[in-house]
């Protein structure tokens, strides 16, 4: 029995990636850039998006997913940003898996985008194990969580491209070291490509948004 549930998760997940391998395919030869963002609840993926769509909404069509167990609220606050937002709500499943992606994409079909920003359910554990067929994926590790976070959670960090430090306004109220932070991230993940933004305050989000920008013609291009 216990090797049955074995064979049938590894299943489940072998058709997930090839799901998501199909989406990255077709978004690519559409233009189209794909990110995938991963952190706890409440470290500031919303607040981090809402300032992203800002920035790229004059020179870019951008599409938000958001993931979440129940309710539309972080769709209407991208909605509130003049962009377009669809809530994706998980009903309990812990992670966004590729079919759910896919569904929405095919509602959404018409419409052409050169961001796609994917939120996904908050937490560091399940959602590291499904691609989406993202681009890129970004895990965001906010300043009252704890410098130790990517040690305790190394999937979520192994698998991420770029890691954001957020919410770095607090960094003088916690005992947070954001060298430490980076340090244990890039054990994980050597090439890890570090940022650290405070949504409050807007530091680092220019950064942040450029190397978007510099992500997305780089991925088209290859
Ligand atoms: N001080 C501070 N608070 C933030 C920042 N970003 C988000 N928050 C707050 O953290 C809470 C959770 O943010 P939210 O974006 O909803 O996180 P999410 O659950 O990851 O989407 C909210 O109360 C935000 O106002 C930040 O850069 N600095
Ligand atoms: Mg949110």
């Amino acid at each position: 029995m216990k090797h049955l549930h074995v064979d049938v998760k590894q299943d489940l997940l072998r058709a997930n990636d090839l799901l998501a391998q199909q989406l990255r395919e077709n978004w690519r030869n559409r233009g189209i850039f794909v990110v995938n963002l991963l952190s706890s609840p409440g470290s500031g993926k919303t607040s981090l998006l809402e300032r992203t769509v800002q920035a790229l909404k004059s020179s870019y069509r951008v599409l938000v997913l958001e993931g979440d167990l129940e309710t539309e609220r972080d769709a209407e606050r991208i909605r509130a940003q003049g962009v377009d937002a669809v809530q994706i709500t998980t009903g309990g499943t812990c992670h966004l898996e590729a079919h759910m992606v896919a569904q929405v994409w095919l509602q959404v079909n018409g419409q052409t985008y050169d961001f796609v920003l994917i939120e996904n359910v908050g937490n560091l554990v399940c959602p590291a194990s499904y691609d989406l067929g993202e681009h890129l994926r970004v895990v965001l590790l906010s300043v009252p969580e704890g410098d130790d976070k990517p040690a305790k959670y190394p999937k979520a960090f192994r698998t991420a491209d770029w890691m954001v430090l957020t919410k770095m306004d607090l960094l003088p109220h916690f005992t947070f070291d954001p060298e430490r932070a980076e340090a244990e991230a890039r054990k994980l993940r050597p090439d890890i490509h570090t940022f650290r933004t405070s949504a409050r305050t807007g530091e680092g989000v220019e950064e942040w948004v450029k190397a978007l920008i510099r992500a997305r013609s780089e991925r088209l291009e290859r």
